[in-house]
């Protein structure tokens, strides 16, 4: 079935009309699946008067009113959990064990930040007899979110559910290739009562959407999930606007493995490579191991590597473009001179109709080479080896990105002084578990700003201080 996406402005869909369409192609066979409204400044212009009109009124309602809204809708995605895990496999090739989880993850947002934002409160603030302080956080207003097509459902839901609960109304420009969930989600919103307006999607491609989108003046926040380079570009416009962005770009990160480290718990995260076909901004995707047990863990991940069979184990590309950066990859490692050890080839028979590549791990990656600097973004792990705890933390750090990083030893002091010397916004120490509490974002290129956790709350609102004479 070919899926027609128009516009969801105002709780209503835009009929495209004589506008043109973009064909999307699936991953899994690369036959047409969805035909997307290619949105223009006429249509961000229309999305964002009707989220700045109904801003007042929203971010006025008890936030207690707001949250249990947001609890409904996080009920309804799950009873609707079917419906849209199958849009979303269909549209991101992502396996649906993987969606499933994804499904939760997107409900658990809703459900939180519904919560959460009850316990948002603002301080007083002694300043003597006669003078009474205090902050108050406000909403901007109308945020602005532009997200990726790797985890469409749960990156629009994350941002979503703070921005709304914190009092803003959203426009928000889903990814051209994967539009459908993030529609069907704002319809939901508007399912559950909350009002026309409030959730606004404008569809289309960066240029045409997402350029008007984040120059608009009435957008007072921009929430931006993608690649550095177009982050750059966002970045630059919010400077110029001076309105504050939070961006979540990409990772190039490093899982720090020392001798004294449990192997088995080892292979089995670093097997998270796989987990959406290395698509993850978040990927532990430098594999980086002391002396004394490199050989024995490469043989080992290798073989767990090679048993990811694609097509049952392992998702293929979401889209061509990721496709073709994968395989040039591949020849560019080559180049460079790491040793291939497992995959490093595009999934061959009746799998090549779709956009396959095979669990690929190289071995001897040094940080001269591209596969140790560049965020591929696929399955693919890169294997580089170290002596001493300094020369691993010094590894670790050798990047321009800093999202997040692994580390693994049985000695726990050592874990948290690796820990504290790693250059990343979350730090995970013997594979302990991260959860929607937990705040995310990055370091250095990696971006700016926070998601998830409380902390993102405070970024979706501003601080108002008011003094009052008592006197
Ligand atoms: O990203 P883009 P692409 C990385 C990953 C991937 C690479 C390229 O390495 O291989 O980026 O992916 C919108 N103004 N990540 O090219 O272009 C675009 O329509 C405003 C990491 O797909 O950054 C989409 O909605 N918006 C990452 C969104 O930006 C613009 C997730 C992201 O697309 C725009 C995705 C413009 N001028 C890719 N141009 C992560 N952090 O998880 C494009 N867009």
């Amino acid at each position: 079935m070919v899926r027609e996406l128009d516009h969801w402005i105002d709780g209503k869909s835009v009929p495209r009309g004589t506008q043109s369409a973009m064909t999307v192609t699936g991953p899994f066979d690369r036959r047409p699946i969805a035909r997307v409204s290619l949105g223009g400044r006429e249509h961000v212009d229309l999305a964002v008067e009707a989220a700045r009109r109904a801003a007042r009124a929203w971010g006025d309602r008890p936030p207690l009113e707001r949250g249990r809204l947001l609890a409904e809708v996080a009920r309804r995605l799950r009873e609707r959990a079917d419906e849209f895990v199958e849009v979303e496999v269909a549209e991101t090739g992502k396996l649906v064990t993987e969606m499933r989880g994804g499904l939760q993850v997107a409900a658990d947002y809703f459900e939180y930040y519904g919560g959460v934002v009850r316990a948002l409160f603002g301080e007083t603030i002694n300043l003597g007899a006669g003078d009474h302080a205090f902050t108050s956080r406000e909403p901007y207003g109308v945020v602005a979110m532009i997200t990726p097509w790797n985890g469409p459902l749960t990156q629009a839901a994350r941002g979503m559910a703070a921005a709304l609960a914190a009092g803003n109304t959203v426009v928000i420009k889903p990814s051209e290739f994967t539009s459908s969930t993030t529609l069907m989600l704002a319809r939901l919103c508007e399912e559950v009562g909350i009002p026309p307006g409030v959730v606004n999607v404008v569809v289309g491609e960066g240029p045409e959407v997402g350029g008007p989108l984040t120059e608009h003046p009435a957008v007072r926040l921009i929430a931006f999930t993608g690649s550095v380079v177009t982050g750059r570009r966002v970045a630059e416009t919010a400077a110029r606007r001076l309105v504050p962005a939070i961006l979540e770009l990409g990772g190039k990160s490093a899982n720090v493995v020392f001798a004294d480290a449990d192997l088995d718990r080892v292979v089995e995260h670093a097997l998270t490579i796989c987990t959406g076909a290395g698509q993850q901004c978040a990927a532990l995707s430098r594999l980086l191991v002391q002396n004394e047990i490199h050989d024995e863990l490469l043989e080992r991940v290798a073989q767990e590597m090679r048993a990811r069979i694609p097509g049952d184990r392992l998702a293929p590309m979401t889209t061509e473009a990721q496709f073709d950066k994968v395989l040039e990859y591949f020849d560019v490692a080559t180049q460079d001179g790491a040793r291939l050890v497992a995959g490093g080839r595009a999934a061959a028979g009746a799998l090549a109709a779709g956009r396959y590549v095979e669990a690929t791990v190289y071995a001897e990656v040094t940080p001269q080479m591209r596969i140790f600097r560049e965020e591929i973004f696929g399955p693919v792990l890169a294997v580089s080896r170290f002596a001493t705890e300094e020369e691993g933390i010094e590894l670790a750090n050798d990047s321009e990105y800093g999202l997040v990083a692994g580390v693994w030893t049985a000695d726990s002091a050592r874990g948290l002084r690796v820990a504290s010397r790693i250059d990343a916004g979350q730090v995970i120490v013997n594979g302990g578990r991260t959860g929607i509490e937990t705040p995310f974002g990055g370091y250095k290129a990696s971006g700016l700003g926070r998601e998830k956790g409380f902390e993102s709350l405070l970024h979706y609102t501003q601080l108002k201080t008011t003094v009052v004479s008592t006197r």
